[in-house]
This record gives structure tokens, sequence and C-alpha cells, in this order.
């Protein structure tokens, strides 16, 4: 399977239904909707809209089924994208390769664009109509997985931890026991900021897909493991990648970030970043169900451990 073109024709999908989604909230404010289409239609990778419809597929369905489902999760992802952006937060000019949402539409505009994502990615999700494969308790749980692993206890408060750890590194020598402290708190920000919403796209898939509570499971522990190993390629990136074709300035080092580079030096969280892929490929191993999508999950897996971008 050509990994690389399976998830660019499964995102064009995704890239054409979204538009319309913002389209379809009628009254909206136009300047409001140009905002949220400004940053949700910039393109990006759409990996966790495509991981969705993957697992999904796992449990006999076929991924257009839920992709009402899959552009609500590619609207939580952008509303954190742009909020993170933000001067409060990450501070950063560039996104998806164009000026940050604040930039362009000043930045009370764009904490709105992020509100009204985060929002109406419920209302994407819930009002939207199924084939009769996907039951409602299938709908209602995967609104569920995705309150639960966005909210308070999970993506945000991977983001305040995060903004917590800022000062670390400007903080006293790193002594072996502040490394134990700093690795721990790395551990929290990584479980939540990043691999939260990726362990979503799973369970939502699985939820969607009635799949029993074992696979689920396995599935739900893959999407951790994956999403550990995207935020440490990720910080890799941000010190050795090329940023025309990330399309973000770098910022780690210039906020003196806690991250996996900054901890394990570059060596050390590339092994991590390898360990953590092998550990997802052995979850999902346990999965049970079609061989076609497990195998396209296990690609997906390879492909972020080694993506440029
Ligand atoms: C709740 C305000 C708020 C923020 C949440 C997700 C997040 C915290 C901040 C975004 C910044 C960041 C570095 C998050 C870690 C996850 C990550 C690497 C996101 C970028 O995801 P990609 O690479 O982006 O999938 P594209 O643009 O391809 O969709």
């Amino acid at each position: 399977m050509d990994i690389d073109k399976y998830v660019a024709r499964r995102a064009e999908a995704i890239n054409t239904a979204l538009p319309g989604l913002i389209n379809g909230l009628k009254g909206a404010h136009p300047r409001l909707a140009e905002a949220m289409k400004y940053s949700l239609c910039a393109g990006g990778k759409r990996l966790r809209p495509v991981l969705m419809g993957a697992a999904y597929e796992i449990f006999g369905g076929s991924a257009p089924d839920i992709l009402p489902a899959a552009c609500a999760l590619e609207m939580v992802h952008t509303y954190s994208l742009v909020h993170d952006d933000l001067p409060a937060m990450d501070d950063d000019d560039l996104r998806r390769g164009r000026p940050t949402s604040h930039r362009v539409y000043g930045e009370a505009a764009a904490i709105l664009a992020g509100d009204a994502l985060l929002t109406d990615a419920f209302t994407v999700l819930l009002n939207s109509k199924y084939p009769r494969r996907v039951k409602s308790a299938g709908v209602l749980r995967a609104g569920a997985v995705l309150a639960g692993r966005a909210g308070a206890r999970g993506m945000v408060s991977g983001q305040a931890a995060d903004l917590e750890a800022e000062g670390f590194l400007r903080g006293p020598r790193l002594t072996p026991a502040r490394k134990r402290a700093g690795a721990r708190l790395l551990s929290y920000i990584h479980l939540h900021k990043t691999a939260d919403l990726i362990t979503a796209a799973l369970e939502m898939g699985a939820a969607l897909g009635g799949a029993a509570e074992r696979d689920f499971s396995a599935l739900s522990e893959f999407g951790r493991e994956m999403g550990l190993c995207f935020q440490a390629a990720d910080d890799i990136l941000d010190v050795v990648g090329d940023k025309k074709k990330l399309g973000k300035s770098g910022s780690d080092a210039r906020n003196h970030k806690l991250t996996c580079v900054s901890l394990l030096g570059l060596a050390g969280a590339r092994a991590k970043a390898e360990r953590l892929m092998q550990s997802a490929l052995s979850r999902l191993g346990q999965v049970r169900g079609a061989a076609g999508p497990k195998a396209a999950l296990a690609g997906i897996a390879e492909f972020v451990y080694r993506r440029e971008k």
C-alpha cells in the first residue's frame, strides 16, 4: 500500500466536505464564517479524520459513512491550532503555510473563530445524517469521546501544562532530579496536548463502527502510542525540519520549551519516537477485524514516524 497516496486521497475527501459544512451554518456572521473557513480550509494533513475513517472501516463500514464526524474532529483540531497560535499562547505568525488567523483577522476575531469551530464541531457531529449502519448510540458515544478528549481532562489541560512548562528550561541547572521531573511533566503534556485528540480519532471510529469493548480499548492504546510518537516527531521537526515544508516557524527553542529534544537530545528523541511507533504497532496487532484498514493504520503509524511536515 502506498500510504502517502492513501492519506492524500482520503484527505481530499475531507477537504472537499469542509467548506460546505461551514456554509451550512446558516445565520453565522459572514466575517466569522470567513475566519473559520480561512483556518479550516488552509490545508493540513487531515491525519485525524483519515485515522477515524480507517478505524471505522475495521468494523465493516466505509469511511464516507462517517464523513461529518471526521470533519467535526478536524474542526476541533483546527480550533486548537488557532488558539495555540494566539499572542497569549505560542504567538506564531505562520500556520499551514499561511499567516495565522489573528494576523489576518485580529486577535478577537481569531478567538471567536476558534470558539465557533469548537462549538459547531458538535453541531456537525450530532445534527448530521448517517447511514443506518451507524447507530445513534455510536454517534452519542463519539460525541462524548470528543468532548472528553478535547476538554479539561484532555487537550486543554495538556495546553495548560505546556504553558506552565515554558519557564522550565530557564530555571536552575538540569540536575538528574530536575530532569526526571521534566520527563514526568513532558509525558503529561504530550499525552494530553497531542495524543488525546489522536486517540479520539481512533475511539470515535471504533464507537461509530460499533466495536466490541476489547477492540475499542486496543485501538485507544494504539492511538495513545501513535499520538506520543507523533509529538516526539514534531519536537524533532521543530529543530531539524524544513520550515517551508512544515508551513510554520519552529518556536520551541525561542520559547524555552520543554521538548523531547531539549530533554533527551536529538538522538534520544529519535530513539523514543521509534520505540513509540513499535509499541503502537504491537497494540494494533491486538485489534480484531478487517485486515485492509488495519494495514492502513500500521502504514499511517510509520508515516507519522518518518514524516517531514
Ligand atoms: C486548547 C488552546 C488549546 C490548545 C490545545 C493542540 C494544542 C493544544 C496546540 C497546538 C500546538 C501543538 C504543537 C499541538 C501538538 C499537536 C500538534 C503537533 C498539532 C499539529 O498537528 P498536525 O501536524 O497539523 O496534524 P496539521 O496542520 O497538519 O493539521
